[in-house]
């Protein structure tokens, strides 16, 4: 193999022997779109999807501006800085194939913890239509339980105080749409592709929320102008690892500092309710339909709850990726028994969606043994992520009276892990969650009070409550402590 070379606009051309390269006119004027949070998971589904349609139609204007809002995104911005904005999207095919090709769609990148006026400046500029958020199911600060805007973070608190100064989504969303109403230019549209229920309606309700605190006839005019679409988004992206980076040197000789991996599938149902003109996504195979929500809670109840029921029983177990619980067939017989008997209940009839050959072609994909999605991505933020995916489904079949006894043994199996940092061989685990003190805190309760984790109001709600609920759970989490073996369990529920 020829000696690898630096992915960046300069060398493309070379580039493009090696592997497909954009076609398209990649100039930073062309940012319609505004995005907040460029992580993987928006460089593989909407830049990719954008990056598509600029391939067909050599005139659409589109491109994307990424923000960062986090220190850590400084990474993401010295990347870009050397490679123009591009980057290397790697298909991995569950028979071993990896597609490589560099997505272009991206066009601009701006830090709001470097420079915050720039930032709102460009979301302010005439020719941003759309603002699209992946800011992760933690960012929309809201109370998981009562679903009420979070006004006691200090971020927000100083954002209140100081309008001109932002540090979150919300400060930096109302800024700019004052700035818009100001100089009589149309809203944006906010677009939450999120993992979230309703995400549309949650961002507006969060963002009225905080920008009523501020000033009152200015959210007036948002809840007027501003739309804020619901949408379903879908594809897995594990975290990138020093493996990829090597394969795309060497096996295809491009040197580029932070390629994305994902699976072959992608899927993105949007409502089609924008304010100020979207892309032509339809042309690439985005479904606009009029009601996401049906599609929503298919995705959250059953891929992110079934991702969920894996990533804790694996790390208990061991196993290190999602495609290792997957070659383990207690897993996949309880996985499979959780959605049918749980999940599958609650969702109803879904129009043009045969639930079976959904779920069926879920466990394919969580099986591509190529795609090796680690454990701990999975568990990551859990404590954001769970009221959605999985308490929120043990709720409402307490309601119906349907069945909760998979959910809860990955309650108690969550507590356990909270506890403890190990595995049932005694090996620590990574946990990286937002509330990472206060759940080991009450988790370590455990053996003198059984119920004391699910006590925590701001995760599961009222869920102490309910006898059938602490009953069960109760039983699971004492197991657990006593013997640590949960695959010992899982068999016996199957
Ligand atoms: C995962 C998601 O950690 C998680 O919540 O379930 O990141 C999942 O891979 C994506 O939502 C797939 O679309």
């Amino acid at each position: 193999m020829e000696i690898a070379v630096p992915l960046n606009q300069a060398n493309l051309s070379d580039v493009g022997s090696r592997i497909p390269v954009p076609n398209y006119n990649r100039s930073a004027d062309q940012s319609g779109i505004v995005h907040i949070g460029v992580g993987g998971f928006h460089r593989a589904h909407q830049a990719y999807y954008l990056h598509q349609l600029k391939k067909g139609s050599a005139t659409s204007a589109w491109g994307i501006c990424g923000i960062g809002l986090r220190e850590a995104d400084g990474k993401l911005n010295d990347i870009f800085k050397k490679q123009d904005h591009l980057y290397t999207l790697m298909v991995k095919h569950p028979d071993g194939k990896i597609e490589p090709e560099v997505i272009g769609s991206i066009v601009d990148f701006k830090m709001g913890t470097i420079n915050p006026e720039q930032v709102i400046t460009r979301m302010a500029h005439a020719d941003t239509k759309i603002v699209s958020l992946t800011i992760t199911e933690g960012g929309y600060n809201f109370n998981p339980t009562t679903e009420d805007f979070n006004f006691d973070n200090p971020d927000i608190q100083h954002e209140l105080r100081h309008p001109n100064d932002p540090i979150t989504v919300y400060g930096f969303l109302t800024a700019a749409l004052k700035r818009r109403r100001d100089n009589e230019l149309p809203a944006f549209t906010v677009l939450s592709c999120d993992n979230i229920e309703h995400n549309g309606d949650m961002t507006r309700k969060m963002l009225l929320a905080f920008a009523e605190a501020q000033d009152v006839e200015l959210t007036e005019w948002i809840a007027r102008e501003v739309r804020f679409p619901n949408s379903m988004v879908d594809r897995i992206t594990p975290v990138t690892t020093d493996a990829d980076i090597e394969t795309l040197a060497q096996t295809y000789g491009v040197l580029d500092g932070w390629p994305v991996t994902c699976e072959p599938f992608i899927q993105w149902v949007v409502e089609d309710n924008f304010s100020n003109g979207r892309p032509e996504f339809e042309k690439v195979g985005v479904q606009f339909v009029p009601d996401v929500g049906p599609y929503e809670k298919m995705k959250l109840r059953l891929l992110n709850a079934g991702h969920s029921v894996l990533g804790l029983l694996g790390a208990i177990h061991g196993h290190p990726t999602i495609n290792a619980c997957m070659e383990d067939e207690t897993f996949v017989q309880f996985l499979r028994a959780f959605l049918d008997t749980e999940a599958t209940p609650i969702l109803g009839d879904i129009e043009g969606i045969d639930l079976n050959e959904y779920k069926d072609i879920l466990l394919q994909r969580f099986a591509n043994p190529n795609i090796k999605d680690s454990v701990s991505r999975i568990c990551s933020e859990s404590s954001a992520k769970l009221p959605k995916f999985l308490i929120a489904t043990i709720h409402e079949n307490l309601a119906t009276g349907g069945n909760i006894k998979f959910a809860t043994l990955i309650i108690a199996a969550w507590c356990y892990y909270s506890d403890k940092g190990i595995d049932r061989h005694g090996h620590p685990i990574e946990i990286i969650d937002a509330m990472n003190i206060e759940l080991h805190q009450v988790a370590k309760q455990t053996n003198t009070d059984p119920l004391a984790f699910v006590r925590l109001e701001s995760v599961f709600g009222k869920l102490i409550n309910n006898e059938r609920f602490t009953k069960l759970y109760a039983e699971m989490v004492q197991k657990i402590y006593m013997d640590a073996n949960i695959k010992k369990y899982m068999k016996e529920m199957i």
